[in-house]
C-alpha cells in the first residue's frame, strides 16, 4: 500500500522516506506475530511527531527546572489522569522511556544493591530485567528463580512460595514476556505479605487485555505495576509505572526517607535514572490511553484473546504442539521438541514466508537459547489488522505448511509469500491504511 505521507521527507531526505515506505510495505504485507508488537494509530503516530519533541521540561507538571512548561504541564497531568483512570491506581509517572527505564526505577526506588529479588529467568519467559544475569537487575541484585512448571508449562503457586519462604526476596516481580495463562495476583499477593516483600507486576505484554477486563488488574495487590506503551496498547515506544501512595513497608526498608512511594518512584525516574522526559511520547501515550477507554478497544482486547485461542485450537487440530496445551493470553509457543528442526529454523522459514515471529524457549527445552524449541506467536498485530477466528484457520494452515517444508523452504516460500502478501493487503491497519 502506498499511503501520500511524509511529503517533507520524500523531498527533502528520500532515502529515510524510501526506507519509511519499504517498512510500511513490510508491515502491510506480512502476518506480524511478534507477541510484543501491534500497529501505533494514526492519531498517536501524529501526537509523537508533534512540536512536543521540541521541549525541555526536567522536573514534573508544577515544578520545572525551565520556564515555558505551562502547555507541556497539561499535556503530563493529562496523561497521568488518564493513566490513573484507565487502572484505577492511585499515582502514575508517565516518563519512563520505555519499560527496561520503568523497571530500573522500580529497583532504585524500593531496593538496596545486593538485595534479593525473585523473577522469572529469560529462559524460561521472564524478563532481563527481572534479576537476569546479563541485565543491570542481575549484576547489581541477586536473583532468585521461579519458573513454570516443566511439565505443564504453569506457575505452580505452592512452588513460588516455597521459593520465596526458603530465599526471603525483598521484591517479587509478578508478569512475564512469554507466558500464555493468566497470573494469579491475589496468589501472589499472599506470599509477598507473608514475608514483607514487596510486590511488582510488569503488564508489559498484558495491559490491554486487563482493561478489556480478559486478564485480572495487579493494581489491587501490587504495590507497583510497570509497562510499556507500545506492544498491545498501540502507543508509542515509552513506559509508565503504576502504584500506590504510601510504601507499606517504609519503616521497615526506608525509615531515614522521607519520601513516601509515590514520591521514590518519581524521584528514581527522574532526577536519578532519566534527564528531559520526552513529551512527544507522553503525547502519544495520553492519546493510546484515550482511545483505550473506548468500547472499540475493549472489543479488540477481547478479540486477542478469542484469535490466540483460535489459533492454537487450529494448530493442534493440525497436529502441531502447544506449550501448555493453550492459551488464555494473547500468545502461545509452538513446541518443537519432537521434531528435528529446531525453534530459529522454523522462525526463519517462516519469515522468508511472511509470518513474523521470534524463536523462543519452551517449558522442559533441552536446546540452547540460541536455537530453542519453539516459536512464540502472538495476536494483537492480526486483531488490529481486524483479523477474526476465520482467519485464524488460515494462518494456522499457514504456519503448519511452512514447518512441514522446513526442508523445502526456499522452493515453496515465493507461492506463500506471494498469497500472505494478497491475504494481508486485504486488511486495514492502524497507522497504515488509516
Ligand atoms: N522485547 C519484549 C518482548 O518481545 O517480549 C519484551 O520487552
Amino acid at each position: 500500500m502506498s499511503v501520500e505521507r511524509y511529503p517533507y521527507l520524500k523531498a527533502e531526505d528520500p532515502e529515510i522516506y524510501d526506507l519509511i515506505q519499504r517498512q510500511i510495505e513490510m508491515e502491510d504485507t506480512t502476518l506480524k506475530m511478534i507477541a510484543s508488537e501491534s500497529y501505533a494509530s494514526t492519531p498517536v503516530m501524529e501526537a509523537c511527531g508533534s512540536i512536543f519533541t521540541n521541549k525541555y521540561c526536567e522536573g514534573y507538571p508544577g515544578a520545572r527546572y525551565y520556564e515555558g512548561n505551562e502547555v507541556v504541564d497539561d499535556l503530563e497531568n493529562l496523561a497521568i489522569a488518564r493513566a490513573k483512570e484507565l487502572f484505577g491506581c492511585e499515582h502514575a509517572n508517565v516518563q519512563p522511556y520505555s519499560g527496561s527505564p520503568a523497571n530500573s526505577a522500580v529497583y532504585r526506588a524500593l531496593l538496596q544493591p545486593g538485595d534479593k529479588v525473585m523473577g522469572v529467568p529469560v529462559s524460561d519467559g521472564g524478563h532481563l530485567t527481572h534479576g537476569w544475569k546479563v541485565s543491570f537487575s542481575g549484576m547489581d541484585f541477586q536473583q532468585v528463580a521461579y519458573r513454570p512448571n516443566q511439565e505443564t508449562g504453569r506457575l505452580d503457586m505452592d512452588e513460588v512460595r516455597e521459593i520465596a519462604l526458603r530465599e526471603r526476596p525483598k521484591m517479587i516481580w509478578a508478569g512475564m514476556s512469554a507466558y500464555p495463562f493468566k497470573l494469579d495476583y491475589a496468589a501472589f499477593a499472599e506470599i509477598a505479605k507473608e514475608i514483607d516483600a514487596y510486590l511488582v507486576a510488569d503488564i508489559a505484554h498484558i495491559n490491554s487485555l486487563i482493561i478489556a477486563g480478559v486478564h485480572p488488574n495487579p493494581v489491587p495487590y501490587c504495590d507497583v505495576v510497570t509497562s510499556t506503551a507500545h506492544k498491545m496498547l498501540r502507543g508509542p515506544r515509552a513506559g509508565f509505572i503504576l502504584s500506590k501512595v504510601e510504601d507499606r513497608y517504609q519503616a521497615k526498608y526506608h525509615a531515614e526517607s522521607k519520601w513516601n512511594l509515590a514520591q521514590r518512584i518519581d524521584r528514581a525516574v527522574f532526577p536519578t535514572l532519566q534527564g528531559g522526559p520526552h513529551m512527544h511520547a507522553v503525547a502519544g501515550m495520553a492519546a493510546a490511553f484515550k482511545y483505550a477507554q473506548t468500547a472499540e478497544f475493549k472489543a479488540y482486547g477481547e478479540q486477542i484473546v478469542k484469535n490466540a485461542q483460535a489459533l492454537c485450537a487450529e494448530l493442534e487440530a493440525l497436529g502441531r504442539s502447544i506449550a501448555g496445551g493453550g492459551t488464555e493470553t494473547h500468545l502461545l509457543l509452538l513446541d518443537f521438541r519432537k521434531e528435528e528442526f529446531t525453534g530459529k529454523d522454523a522462525a526463519k522459514a517462516l519469515a522468508k514466508c511472511g509470518i513474523i515471529a521470534n524463536f523462543n524457549m519452551v517449558p522442559g527445552d533441552t536446546r540452547s537459547p540460541f536455537k530453542t524449541s519453539g516459536v512464540r506467536l502472538g495476536t494483537p498485530s492480526l486483531t488490529s489488522a481486524g483479523m477474526k477466528e476465520p482467519e485464524m484457520k488460515k494462518v494456522a494452515a499457514w504456519i503448519d505448511r511452512v514447518c512441514k517444508n522446513i526442508d523445502n523452504i526456499d522452493e515453496v516460500a515465493p507461492t506463500i509469500r506471494a498469497e500472505i502478501a494478497e491475504f494481508c493487503r486485504g486488511f486495514k491497519k492502524p497507522g497504515i491504511g488509516d
